[in-house]
């Protein structure tokens, strides 16, 4: 029997998709690809498919408080990562939970609405993310569409989106990673900013690629970043990884779903 010993371990603390194609199921996904031991806080639950969400349901606060006493209890987190939250008093039973720095390097990935439309934090709730969690989190990886209601900026040109990082960084996170619009298909990349915590920033792209199969990309991401920060990469680099691994989970679409589909977490890759 070989066993494998010093395992990294890396958390997520977001919601479930029943489809598998997004939240915590993308997340653990992510996590097995890139050779680590995922675990996983479930804040919420949403029934959807390839269609789109068509129920939601969050845990009890009580019952996430134990889920993440459990964890602390018995395991070493090297890095952890956030997604969708709900609503304010999940956020606050997070940021309780977490205030001690349990669990390491904190990638908080500001879930807000899904690619299709689907609401999952409550508009009121945006203030308490920025007031509790913001000024905790390590690395803040919103989209073009989060990063606009965060930041209160429209993000018409790059110069908008670079005052937008600075914006968001003065607002507590260390590392600001805004990813690219990508709703007009006639685009060529996807340009990402970067703005790290030492003052250096980059932009960062790839192809687009005009498929219906992307659900579950910014889970990918993150839980990808969290991932390689556990592993013991650098910032920059884990972000460099991470983007290349979630193009290349896109470029490799798998059918299966009748609409929008899952990307592939199962390419194989030799980035380091
Ligand atoms: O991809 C965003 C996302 C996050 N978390 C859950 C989701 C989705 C999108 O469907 O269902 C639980």
């Amino acid at each position: 029997m070989t066993i494998l010993n010093d395992f990294t371990q890396v958390l997520t603390i977001a919601g479930s998709d029943s489809d598998g194609s997004a939240g915590a199921q993308a997340d653990l996904k992510t996590f097995m690809a890139r050779g680590v031991y995922g675990m996983s806080v479930l804040t919420a639950a949403v029934a959807g498919n390839s269609y789109g969400i068509h129920d939601s349901i969050n845990m009890p606060s009580s019952f996430i408080k134990n889920e993440i006493k459990d964890i602390k209890d018995d395991f070493e987190v090297s890095a952890f990562k956030t997604g969708m939250l709900s609503d304010s008093e999940i956020i606050h039973t997070v940021a309780e939970a977490i205030k001690d720095k349990p669990f390491g390097t904190f990638i908080l990935d500001p879930v807000i609405i899904t690619k299709h439309g689907a609401m999952l934090l409550e508009a009121d709730a945006y203030q308490t993310l920025i007031d509790e969690l913001f000024p905790l989190a390590d690395l803040i990886t919103p989209n073009f569409y989060e990063a606009k209601k965060l930041s209160g900026l429209n993000l018409e040109n790059k110069e908008e989106i670079i005052k937008a990082a600075h914006k968001l960084r003065n607002l507590g996170p260390k590392n600001i990673m805004i990813k690219g619009e990508h709703s007009d298909d006639s685009i060529s990349e996807v340009e990402d900013y970067v703005l790290l915590e030492d003052g250096q920033s980059f932009w960062i792209s790839e192809p687009f690629v005009k498929t219906d199969h992307i659900n579950g990309t910014g889970d990918t991401l993150s839980s990808c970043i969290v991932a390689e920060i556990a592993k013991g990469k650098s910032m920059e680099d884990a972000i460099k990884i991470a983007k290349t691994f979630t193009y290349n989970a896109i470029k490799n679409e798998i059918d299966v779903g009748h609409k929008y589909g899952p990307i592939n977490h199962f390419i194989k890759d030799d980035i380091q």
